[in-house]
């Protein structure tokens, strides 16, 4: 028998347009070599241009899927997304809290990258007193760390990014890592926050236009490098590389953002270039072609892996 990839339990959201949520995360940890399993927290309806509705799922059955396959498989990571509701964050932290030995990824998704509303002020309140202190590493990005930072009792209160950063880590969580997409910055800057402070920041060049689902590649790549052993600073610079990478070779299937490509090693052969929206009868002629090709080659079951 092969011997075991790490296998990674998820929270998250079902996103049916396959950018974000639960699909992205399958999709990543698959890419990294791990076994993802997925625990539905709340399906949404949306496709590449917006959220339309997220109806979280009941908090006893999130909980109960989560002990099915924990008390059935090793887990070596845990990685919590969108959460739900209020009572499904509860849900899950007591799941994860007879699993301390288990590192935990959390990412903070308040809203989408669209801007839309994932997380009402009650779940960031159970979020921070809930899951905050079980938590490995915490991957909000900047917008997200000032809203779970913030002291919203003192209208004086503003903290910057490493204060934010700080504030968490007094609050439970062994590091932070804070990621600069929306800041103003040249490049994108990602700084890891531990006890200490500062542990490392990562520059990278900033790619143009908009991308649905790069926050859940990022943290589930973490998850996938903390589960193939790595050490915290190494596991966090691989992941946000693998990520840039998927963010590179990004398409554009619908009429909203951009998805990461999870899966870019395996086309790496096709020009991005020629990944973008296709002419319907464009495509409908390729797969024609690709149908006769298959039965050609091996009756439909050839990898596109490249050896
Ligand atoms: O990218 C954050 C995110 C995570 N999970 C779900 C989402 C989104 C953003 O839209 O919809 C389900």
């Amino acid at each position: 028998m092969p011997e075991l990839p790490p296998i990674v339990l998820v929270f998250a959201a079902s996103d049916p347009s396959g950018g974000a949520g639960l699909q992205a995360d399958i999709m990543t940890l698959s890419s990294m070599g791990c076994h993802p399993l997925s625990v539905v927290t709340a399906v949404t309806i949306q496709d590449t241009t917006g959220v339309d509705a997220v109806s979280p799922i009941d908090a006893e059955w999130v909980a109960d899927q989560a002990r099915c396959v924990l008390e059935d498989m090793p887990v070596a990571a845990f990685k919590i997304g969108v959460l739900g509701s209020v009572e499904t964050i509860a849900a899950i932290a007591e799941v994860v809290s007879d699993y301390p030995e288990i590192p935990l990824v959390l990412d903070p998704v308040l809203a989408s990258g669209r801007g839309d509303e994932l997380a009402s002020e009650e779940m960031v309140a159970a979020l921070r007193e809930l899951l905050v202190p079980q938590t490995t590493i915490i991957t909000p990005n900047s917008l997200e760390a000032r809203r779970l930072a913030i002291d919203e009792t003192n209208d004086e209160d503003d903290p910057d990014l490493a204060e934010c950063a700080r504030r968490l880590v007094a609050s439970g969580c062994e590091y932070v890592l804070v990621t600069g997409t929306h800041e103003n910055t040249p490049q994108v800057v990602n700084t890891l926050y531990g006890q200490e402070g500062v542990l490392r920041s990562d520059s990278w060049q900033r790619l143009p236009g908009s991308y649905h689902g790069s926050g859940c590649t990022l943290a589930s790549a973490i998850a996938a490098t903390i589960a193939n052993g790595l050490a915290i600073g190494d596991a966090v610079k691989d992941a946000q590389e693998y990520t840039w990478q998927t963010l590179k070779a990004a398409f554009r299937p619908g009429m909203g953002q951009q998805i990461p490509d999870r899966l870019f090693w395996a086309r790496e052969d096709e020009s991005i270039e020629d990944r973008g929206v296709r002419d319907p009868e464009d495509a409908a002629a390729d797969a024609d072609a690709k149908v006769d090709a298959d039965v050609d080659d091996d009756g439909g079951n050839g990898s596109s892996r490249k050896q």
